[in-house]
This record gives structure tokens, sequence and C-alpha cells, in this order.
């Protein structure tokens, strides 16, 4: 990956590009990374790079230096960023999606800004490093040369601690210690020191939580839920005789094409279990063997038949999680009824963090089984609760709940 920057104080970021762990990224090789100076594509004699704003004000950078510039160091797949508070502001989707271009050429501002024509004509997407005022686009630039930078493979030690990352998630991180245990009469918190690796990977999930619920509640709606719900994930398909049943009259390859896409679509959101209700014991019985068969025939199939429960009814499936888990699951209908208990989906993430109980995702589900909060069904009364409304239902719920895991920033030209 490249970075190449343009600026007037070509000194500044340098120095930059020679310290810590980029400067140890440039040495070996991981970044490639370059300053052009567009004083040296000035007229002279004078090589002035700026020059009074029309209508007054006071001083502008002209196009013509920045452009040739930027000619000077572009290459085919060479993306441009004008950093700027006009821009979109960087957060850690922006920052992944920008890692994946292969060269970047950071143009940096400064006195009042750049002519706009320059931005117009060269820029693909203008970058804000926050809402507050700077001197010069110099900071804002290396600050997305270091976040970028440390994306790139082996840049930072390990990949654990990248993946790590508070951010990665869309959570804020939880609190760091190191040694001595006690630092003037603080005292590290007792079970980072016992040694119990669940217990402090639960620890860790609690403080993340409630930091980022009391600091940050704001990101909660796009953060990825699932490894921090600690109790499980269930979804519940009430009335599954519609879909599997005799009269539904659908092929055996529909059907097990059926439980493979709802499987998958329950998996990604962290699901433990998809039950499934159905009254009648033949068809359970049909079910189960269908199962079975699956599991024996393709080895991937395993874990399908471990994923799925068939049950005659919604108490037995909540007895069922409630055993499993030693607590009662939160019960959540998806429906297209606007009942008084409907909740959005963005303070149903506030309610699953702030507490710690299973929840069960319930769909096609009997009004007297709906005892919890009621979710808008994402396809409205146009659900005829079939396989393809179901699947559809159920993953746009699922994914906007729990998931959101890889949420990606289109960067092609902003204008
Ligand atoms: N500036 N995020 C003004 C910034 C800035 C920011 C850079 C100051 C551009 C003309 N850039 N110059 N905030 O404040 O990116």
């Amino acid at each position: 990956m490249r970075f190449s920057v343009v600026t007037a104080f070509p000194d500044f970021v340098e120095a930059y590009f020679k310290t810590s762990v980029i400067g140890k990224a440039v040495q070996k090789g991981l970044i490639e990374c370059d300053v052009v100076n567009p004083r040296m594509f000035a007229e002279p004699p004078h090589n002035q790079i700026d020059d009074y704003a029309y209508g007054g004000g006071g001083m502008v950078l002209k196009a013509e230096p920045l452009a040739r510039a930027v000619d000077f160091v572009k290459s085919p797949a060479a993306k441009v960023i004008c950093l700027s508070p006009q821009g979109r502001l960087l957060n850690q989707a922006l920052v992944e999606s920008l890692a994946t271009e292969q060269h970047l050429i950071l143009v940096c501002g400064h006195y009042e800004g750049v002519d706009e024509r320059f931005i117009q004509a060269y820029a693909d997407m203008e970058v804000s490093v926050g809402d507050y005022v700077l001197t010069g686009g110099e900071l804002p630039a290396l600050i997305v040369v270091d976040a970028v930078s440390r994306r790139v493979e082996g840049v930072v030690g390990k990949s654990s601690a990248v993946e790590d990352d508070s951010f990665a998630k869309g959570m804020l991180d939880h609190p760091h210690y190191t040694r001595p245990s006690v630092w003037r009469g603080l005292k590290v918190p007792e079970v980072l020191l016992n040694g119990d690796h669940g217990a402090v990977a639960s620890w860790r999930r609690r403080e993340s939580i409630a930091r980022t619920l009391s600091r940050r509640p704001d990101i909660v709606g796009n953060a990825f839920l699932a490894p921090y719900i600690e109790k499980g994930v269930y979804l519940i398909w009430g009335d599954a005789s519609r879909v599997l049943g005799d009269e539904a009259g659908l092929p055996e390859e529909v059907v097990i094409k059926f439980l493979k896409n709802i499987i998958s679509v329950s998996e990604r959101a962290g699901c433990r279990k998809v039950i499934l209700l159905l009254k009648e014991a033949a068809i359970r019985q049909k079910i189960r063997i269908l199962l079975s068969r699956l599991a024996k025939l393709e080895a991937e199939c395993d874990e399908y038949a471990e994923m799925i429960k068939v049950v005659p009814n919604m108490d037995r499936a909540v007895s069922w999680i409630k055993e499993k888990e030693k607590s009662s699951p939160y019960m959540v209908a998806i429906t297209s009824e606007n009942k008084a208990n409907r909740i959005h989906w963005d303070e149903l993430k506030m309610r699953i963090l702030g507490f710690c109980r299973p929840v069960a995702f319930c769909y096609q589900c009997k009004a007297e089984d709906m005892v919890g909060v009621c979710l808008r069904n994402p396809l409205g009364v146009n659900d005829s609760g079939d396989i393809f409304s179901g699947i559809i239902s159920v993953a746009v719920t699922l994914e906007r709940i729990i998931g959101l895991e890889k949420k990606e920033v289109p960067i092609g030209r902003d204008r």
C-alpha cells in the first residue's frame, strides 16, 4: 500500500514516516510513503502556492501547483483525498474501506483552504478527522495514514490485537491494567489476577458494554452485538408446518435448501439454535429424519442437524431455552401488526446489551405467545409467511440487531 502526501510542509510529514510503528512498516516495505511539495510545481520566480481569496478573506491554496503535484505522484489506481472539516467524518468503517485501496494521495490544505476547482477536478473524497478547526491538513493526513496502515497486515504485532480493537466491533474498549497489582493504593480488578480466561473475557465484555452505553450510546446502532451477548440468541419459527408440513407441498430439495439458508442466516448472527414449532408429531419426525440423513450425507451438514431443534409448541421452546440458559428468554416477536409493545430496533439493541438474558426472536408466532416486545417486520404486511418472506424477514431482522459486522463504506467519487 502506498501513501503520497501533498504538503507545503514536507519536513513535518517526512519525520513522521521515519518514526515508530509507521517508520518500521516503511523499513519493512509493508507500506510505501512519499511526500511532494506543491511549491516545486509553482511558477518561478516567486514559486507562490497561495493567493488572496476572491471576494475577500485570507489566503487560498492555488489549484495549479496542487494539480501538478498530484499528477506527479499519481498512479492508475490512486484515490485522491483532500483533508478538510467539510469532508466525510473519518471512522473505523471508512478506515477499513480505505485500507482496501492500493494508493492514497492525501492533499493537505492550509490557510483558509484550497481553491474549490482543484477539489472539484481532482478529489475522489474529502475527509475530516473531527469537528474542530486545525491550522493545516498535515495532522489529519497523518491520522489517515496511521489508522489505515495499522490495518495493513504485519504493521502492528499480533493480528488478534487488531481484531479485538474497540471499534472493530463498533463498541468501546474495556479498561487495561499492568503491573504492579496495587499502585498508589489502587487495585487491579480481582478477576484479572486469577487466570480464569472465561471470567476475564466475560468481565471485559461487561466493561465494554457499560462504557459504551454510558459514554457512546450513539454508536450502539451500528455495533456488531454477537460477541457481547453472553446468553444465547435463539430463533423460534412458529407454525413451521406452514412451510414444512405436507400441505405446503414443498419438494424435499426445497425443504433442505430452506433449512440450510435459515441456519446460515442464524449462524451469522450468532444464534445458538433455530427452534421450529411443529404441532404434528409426524412432521417433527419427518424433519428429524431428514436432518440426520443430511448429517450423514454431507460432512458440513453435521452442524445443521445440531443447529435445528423441533418442538411441538412455544411452551416447550421457552422451557427448553430456560433450562439450558438458567434464565428465561427475552421474547422478541417479528410482526407486521402494529402492537403497543412495539419498539424500535435501535432501542432493542440497547436493551439486549443492558441485561444478561437469552434473547428469542420469534417469527410467525401465535398472538397469545407474543409476551415480550415486538419488532416491525421488514416486509410489513407483504410478509405472507412462506419460505421466501420468512427468510427475508428473519435475515434482515437478525442482521440489523445482532449483525452488521462488516459495514462497507463505498469510496467512489463523492460528487
Ligand atoms: N483543516 N479534518 C483547514 C482541518 C481538518 C479537519 C484542514 C483545517 C484543512 C484548510 N482537516 N485546512 N478537522 O481542520 O481534516
